[in-house]
């Protein structure tokens, strides 16, 4: 880890494009082809990355694929993905939001529709990982808003399967469409649509460096979510703080990626000593320790003079993850003005947000959450306003509408206006 003052922090801030000018280029390449192309271009991509012998006709699993993974799951794992997903559940259905209609006090209705997309694309990281939350995390907010129908991406292995446990957790989410395709194609295939993938409205979930270029590619044409960067977490910590467990959380962040972001922020110099030598021992004994070390050191410790001061420059970073182990941690939470999702105390380790706490794991990253909120059910809806006009609710808007339409220059807008002020008024419209 890196020693670092605020202000080096703050200067040193390298981060990174999400994709370089290389990755964009061969990504759009990729995009294009698929979209001229479609099933031919998207199997053999496939065939060329992960699954050398895949055929057409299993591009797409059979819609009972996911139903029977979880069938035959071992039980301590369904129970497991079942629990998470409950938690998930529970915790993203508060937020589902509804229509609203009101009578303003001239007699006018207004109002918002919120009607669900109707079919959404979710990305499924795979490569060595297998990421099962990922399918709860994506799926569970779209099938709270009724989004219609989910289609799941993933890249499949070398030998053409799909993890069991990402199939299982697709079927608790209720998605019954499994695309065996990842990478750029995958995310041409879901936005334009090919011969067995149907074209999506959204596209949503983390993905490589190629993946996020294809998002960034198709933005025109589909929605889609943040564009996702590497892992971040900020721990703020005081002397309350226990250094193994701040160390175990930057440590689980950097297992990650080498270019996870990881760092901790305090005003106790003698914690931060202890952080830096827990770190040393946990990483040498940690499996993954190939894949951490480098986000390890180019990690930073920053003594800050206080605790506010601490709290104020994660605000600056907007970090993925911030983690609060310090003594009141409920008393800085209204401090707090840009993260990614806020993680209190000791016994709140990001990790409990990745699987079960119930919070979302899709996350605005690389400063982002200072204008981005985490994936949630808002994420799978459109917002319809309306606005239903009375005789008598006219005065309430009319002549405050065709004074800004005269000053505009827009002589017809405020003759649409005046048919109606005469109404509204008795005098005759038409005269
Ligand atoms: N920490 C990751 C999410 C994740 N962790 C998935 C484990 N599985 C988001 O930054
Ligand atoms: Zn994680």
């Amino acid at each position: 880890m890196r020693r670092l003052t605020p202000s080096q922090l703050l200067a040193g801030l390298d981060r990174r494009e999400p994709f370089s000018p290389e990755i964009r280029a061969a990504a759009e390449a990729i995009v294009d082809d698929v979209r001229r192309r479609g099933d031919e271009a998207l199997l053999e991509y496939t065939r060329r990355f992960d699954a050398p012998h895949l055929t057409r006709d299993e591009l797409v699993l059979p819609p009972d694929a996911p139903a029977r993974a979880l069938e035959a799951l071992p039980a301590p794992l369904r129970e497991a993905l079942e629990r998470a997903a409950a938690r998930i559940a529970a915790y993203h259905r508060r937020f589902v939001p509804g229509d609203v209609a009101w009578t303003d006090e001239a007699g006018n209705r207004l109002g918002r529709l919120v009607r669900p997309l109707d079919r959404v694309g979710i990305y499924v990281p795979g490569g060595r990982a297998a990421y099962p939350s990922t399918v709860l995390m994506t799926a569970i907010p779209a099938r709270l808003v009724g989004v219609g129908e989910i289609v799941l991406a993933t890249p499949p292995r070398p030998d053409g399967s799909i993890p069991a446990v990402v199939l299982a957790a697709a079927a608790l989410a209720g998605v019954r469409r499994v695309v065996r395709a990842g990478g750029a194609q995958a995310v041409a295939a879901l936005a334009y649509g090919t011969e067995r993938v149907p074209a999506v409205d959204k596209i949503v979930g983390p993905g490589n460096a190629y993946v996020t270029a294809a998002k960034a590619a198709v933005a025109h044409r589909v929605g889609i979510d943040a564009l996702a960067g590497p892992s971040e977490i900020v721990i703020v910590a005081d002397d309350a703080a226990d250094p193994r467990w701040v160390a175990a959380d930057l440590l689980a962040q950097a297992e990650h990626d080498p270019l996870a972001v990881v760092g901790c922020l305090s005003p106790d110099g003698a914690l931060l000593d202890a952080v830096a030598e827990e770190l040393r021992r946990q990483l040498a004994a940690t499996p993954r320790a190939a894949v951490a070390a480098a986000a390890v050191e180019r990690g930073f410790l920053v003594a800050t003079a206080s605790l506010a001061e601490a709290v104020e420059l994660a605000n600056r970073l907007a970090p993925e993850h911030l983690s609060l182990q310090v003594r009141d941690p409920e008393a800085w939470l209204g401090r707090v003005r840009a993260a990614g999702a806020v993680f209190l105390g000791p016994f709140a380790p990001v990790a409990a947000g990745d699987y079960a706490a119930g919070t979302n794991h899709v996350l605005p990253t690389g400063g982002a959450a200072r204008h981005q909120t985490a994936l949630g059910p808002e994420a799978f809806v459109r917002c319809i306003p309306f606005f239903a006009g009375s005789p008598d609710g006219v005065a309430a808007w009319a002549p405050a509408a065709r004074t800004l339409a005269e000053a505009e220059g827009l002589p017809a807008h405020a003759a649409s206006i005046r048919l109606r002020e005469a109404v509204g008024s008795g005098a005759d419209p038409h005269p």
